[in-house]
């Protein structure tokens, strides 16, 4: 609609009021807004900021108690947008002060002249899309309403306090104190009696000082936090040294990196290391005082493995009970509810030591909860505690709160955004909701925000959407609305991403599990900043994939689909391929790919201890064969399984799958025997699937020399291996033994048939392409042997046959013939399992301690091979608390917490 009559139809539209009309209205104008309003201007949109506060801040204006301060450390919480505010700022300390962040915010709105198109004091009460106009309509609290093209909401994640949702606030008669509504003048707290209900980061940060200024003070705990020391003080010399040495570098690997601080990935996961070891880097990150170290740098798997998570947990528990001299208070201080970083832990200044004070009481609410707030104080379920002041430090109602709670969003077809939202936020990238067009989200539900250095991902999200801004107008496009497609995939990614982190397993405000009533699931998006950042660039390069644009005078342009379909952490895997530009595999020749494969695995994380792995040798058809056998911690005789490898019948060996058949030998309890068959095209068909039924009917007719059961084995293998057990089982039907209870089949080849869609879908992009698998078939086996069962079991007869789980993975070559072998097994009367991996590629399985989300399949596994030997259920807690695809429910999470 030409401007003109936007114009004519908003002054109908409020009556004669004054409209202020601009290109875009941002709500907020703290970290976000600021730079938002920067590069608008700069990128000559019209632009206006509207405030609710009397200056700049954001948050930063509001979280005024004492003690408040970053929990990044300074030179990473900063614009980078521009090289020379960098260096006309310095910052006085490692974490800055609340006072001293809100002068740099000063700062930067004076240095580009900011002010001046900030509307302080100004809450929105209402905004509307007008469909029509192609305009949002924003109403205020002091009576100028403005239109919009866009509306981009700077709210800040953390900036709607919650409810203290304790009865009797009212009755109190003494003062009263939010952390987050903090008063600007001097709050006078000595000779008083004071409360603190909360240990959140705001509680923790605050209790200290507060402690020295009250008579008294009691602190009203609720849930123990993990706290650690921030030793504060002038900024590291280390780091500084490294942002000053090459600022530009510093700050690229901070926007690529995982949580928005240039920290390396750590490799060393915690079963390689000694208790000493562990011991060290604790104390070493503990000496350190960065947040963002002790939650990345420990160890590779202390985020992701409950295990891994638990090693690192106990040693701060170590440290809490050495600072805190009473045992009774350390043990109230202490967490057990939630894996270490899975609630936000919280950097302090003498936390734990207050409570050494004579004049620090804690009230553990697990044990006695608050009843009420009286005229006098607080009482609990046993005792009262007559106080002068109750200071919350209860927190917020986190990332939608200050969208959706602070005013009305109604959206085309009068759709409003808390309806839409009523069973949790729904959103592409974080940044845009379906149904909403033009309106944008800074930090919103859905982007890294809180689980990364806020200045890094607000930058990014605000030069995603200024940039798309600018494209838009070049192209003549007015409107951009994200598609129910694209939202509904992003979801599932989100899904997707949070199976890989422990943040499920916590009630937490990144959950939403802090306010009663509201919807759960993890909020924030786990998968790091980087990948992120990754993201959104092929939005924008693939055609604005996911979002439908509109505009006046062009055709209207819809690239519909999901953005990421595969698993995150695959699709990390396959970048890092890409990355890598590698030859075809089957360039390399047999040995060469030999060699790459070997060197390939060398790089991977060491496999998970099991009780004891034995290298043997069994006599073969023509000569002995090697094993590697692996024995569970428990006690024997186990059931066994015999395994083989993958490797298109051409590479690998009784080692290659090493971390797989650990993973497996603890989770179900049993003797795996990995077995070194014969390989092509030294030895071509049928070789390899007769030194598999070989090795089998040994292995079957000496379990009791190897520490197993006697009586039937079960067969299981991944890919050309998989091949090798289906035959194995038709041979041992046939040729009068051994005995085989259950076949378990990941990624099985059953078939020569190439013209099943899966072979074409997945041609290429995911490692096992096509022509590798020509190629393996052409050194294994001449066409015309082809259709013998022995390389093809779909081919055979399949009557008779053990009972079978097969796997396939969605972005497989293989995936078809997986899924018609089970089909062909359940037609023939075998009963048969079959699960299909959405998201993975055909090494998901295999590759255990980096694609991580294939755990619930892997429980599965266990759980398939265990009936098979017809042993009872044994689930371990932690791991699959959540199926990839869908979210926890409240139950799931306390239970796995629990
Ligand atoms: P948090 O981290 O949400 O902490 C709030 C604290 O208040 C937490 O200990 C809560 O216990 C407690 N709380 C909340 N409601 C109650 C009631 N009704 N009774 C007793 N205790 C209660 O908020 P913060 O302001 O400290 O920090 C927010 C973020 O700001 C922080 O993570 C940083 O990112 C910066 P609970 O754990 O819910 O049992």
């Amino acid at each position: 609609m030409p401007d003109a009559m936007v114009a004519a139809s908003l002054s109908e539209a409020t009556s004669g009021g004054t409209t202020q009309q601009v290109d875009v209205a941002v709500v907020g104008a703290g970290f976000a807004g600021l730079y938002l309003l920067h590069r608008l201007r700069k990128a000559g949109f019209t632009t206006v900021v509207l405030e609710e506060a009397d200056d700049v801040g954001g948050t930063w204006y509001w979280n005024r108690y004492p003690g408040a301060r970053c929990d990044i450390q300074t030179i990473d919480y900063s614009y980078t947008f521009d090289p020379e505010l960098e260096s006309a700022w310095k910052w006085s300390e490692k974490y800055a002060t609340q006072p001293e962040i809100l002068r740099y915010f000063g700062f930067v709105a004076d240095r580009y002249d900011l002010r001046r198109d900030i509307r302080f004091r100004t809450r929105i009460t209402a905004a509307t899309w007008d469909q029509a106009a192609e305009r949002w309509l924003l109403t205020t609290n002091e009576g100028a309403t403005v239109s919009c093209r866009y509306y981009v909401m700077a709210t800040g994640c953390l900036s709607a306090p919650k409810p203290p949702e304790i009865d009797g606030v009212k009755d109190f008669k003494g003062e009263v104190y939010f952390t987050g509504r903090w008063p600007h003048e001097e709050v006078e707290l000595a000779g008083k009696r004071v409360a603190v209900i909360g240990t959140g980061s705001s509680g923790i940060q605050s209790i200290p000082l507060i402690a020295e200024q009250a008579e008294h003070l009691t602190v009203f705990q609720r849930t123990p936090n993990f706290a650690l020391p921030a030793h504060n003080g002038p900024a590291p010399a280390d780091r500084v040294a490294l942002l000053q040495g090459d600022r530009a570098s510093y700050r690229e690997q901070a926007r690529w990196s995982l949580a928005g601080v240039p920290w390396p990935q750590q490799t060393a996961v915690s079963w390689q290391l000694s208790d000493a070891e562990r011991r060290e880097r604790l104390d070493e990150a503990w000496a350190k005082g960065d947040l963002v170290y002790i939650l990345t740098q420990l160890w590779a798997d202390q985020a992701v493995d409950v295990d891994g998570n638990a090693l690192l947990a106990d040693l701060i528990r170590e440290k809490i009970h050495e600072t805190v001299k009473d045992p009774e208070t350390a043990a109230a201080l202490t967490p057990h509810d939630h894996p270490f970083g899975a609630k936000r832990p919280c950097l302090d200044t003498n936390y734990y030591a207050t409570y050494n004070r004579p004049d620090v009481t804690l009230v553990n609410l697990r044990q006695e909860p608050i009843k009420s707030i009286t005229a006098s104080g607080i009482k609990t379920d046993e005792r009262t505690f007559d106080v002068d002041v109750i200071v919350f430090a209860t927190g917020f109602d986190a990332m939608t709160g200050a969208i959706m709670a602070v005013h009305p969003i109604t959206g085309r077809g009068g759709k409003s955004l808390s309806d839409v939202w009523a069973n949790g936020p729904q959103t592409y990238l974080g940044l845009t909701v379906a149904g909403f067009p033009n309106l944008f989200m800074i930090t919103g539900p859905g982007s890294p925000s809180v689980l990364s250095n806020m200045a890094v991902s607000i930058e990014q999200h605000v030069d995603w959407v200024v940039d798309r801004l600018i494209a838009m107008r070049e192209a003549g496009f007015t409107a951009i609305e994200a598609t129910e497609t694209a939202q509904a995939g992003w979801a599932r990614h989100m899904a997707d991403c949070a199976t890989l982190t422990l943040h499920r397993l916590a009630n937490t405000w990144y959950t939403g599990a802090n306010v009663p009533g509201k919807a759960l699931g993890v909020m924030p998006y786990t998968g790091g900043v980087g990948p992120y950042r990754s993201i959104c660039n092929e939005v924008a390069s693939g055609g604005m994939l996911g979002f439908r644009l509109t505009g006046p005078n062009v055709a209207e342009q819809c690239n519909d689909g999901e953005i990421v379909r595969l698993q995150p952490d695959v699709r990390l895997v396959l970048n890092m391929l890409a990355d890598m530009k590698l030859p075809p595999l089957e360039s390399f020749g047999a040995q060469g790919a030999r060699d790459f494969l070997a060197e390939f695995n060398a790089a991977r994380p060491a496999g998970r201890p099991v009780g004891e792995v034995v290298d043997g040798t069994l006599p073969g058809t023509d000569g002995p064969l090697p094993y590697r056998l692996y024995r569970p911690t428990t006690p024997g005789p186990h059931p066994i399984v015999v395994y083989f490898h993958g490797g298109g019948w051409v590479l690998g060996d009784q080692e290659s799958d090493d971390p797989f058949c650990r993973d497996m030998c603890r989770r179900t309890g049993m003797i795996f025997v990995s077995v070194g068959y014969r390989h092509a095209p030294e030895h071509r068909f049928p070789t390899a699937a007769e030194d598999g039924y070989a090795a089998t009917r040994w292995i079957a007719e000496h379990a009791a020399d190897l520490g197993g059961k006697p009586g039937p084995v079960m067969v299981a293998g991944w890919s050309a291996g998989a091949n090798i057990a289906a035959v194995t089982c038709q041979l041992a039907r046939d040729r009068g033994g051994p005995q085989i209870s259950g076949q378990l089949l990941v990624c099985p080849v059953t078939d020569c048939t190439f013209d099943r869609p899966s072979y074409s879908d997945n041609a290429t992009g995911y490692f096992l392409t096509r022509s590798l698998m020509y190629w393996f078939w052409d050194l294994y086996c001449s066409p015309a042997d082809r259709t013998d069962p022995r390389a093809s079991p779909l081919r055979g007869k399949l009557e008779g046959l053990p009972q079978a789980l097969v796997l396939t993975c969605e972005f497989d070559p293989l995936h078809d013939e997986g899924v018609a072998y089970a089909e062909a097994l359940a037609a023939a009367g075998v009963p048969v399992e079959q699960l299909n991996a959405r998201g993975h590629f055909h090494s998901s399985f295999t590759m255990v301690d980096v694609v991580i989300t294939t755990v619930s399949g892997r429980v599965q596994m266990a759980e398939a091979l265990r009936r098979f030997a017809g042993l009872p259920s044994e689930r371990r807690q932690g791991d699959e608390g959540v199926r990839p695809g869908r979210t926890a429910s409240p139950h799931e999470i306390a239970a796995a917490a629990g």
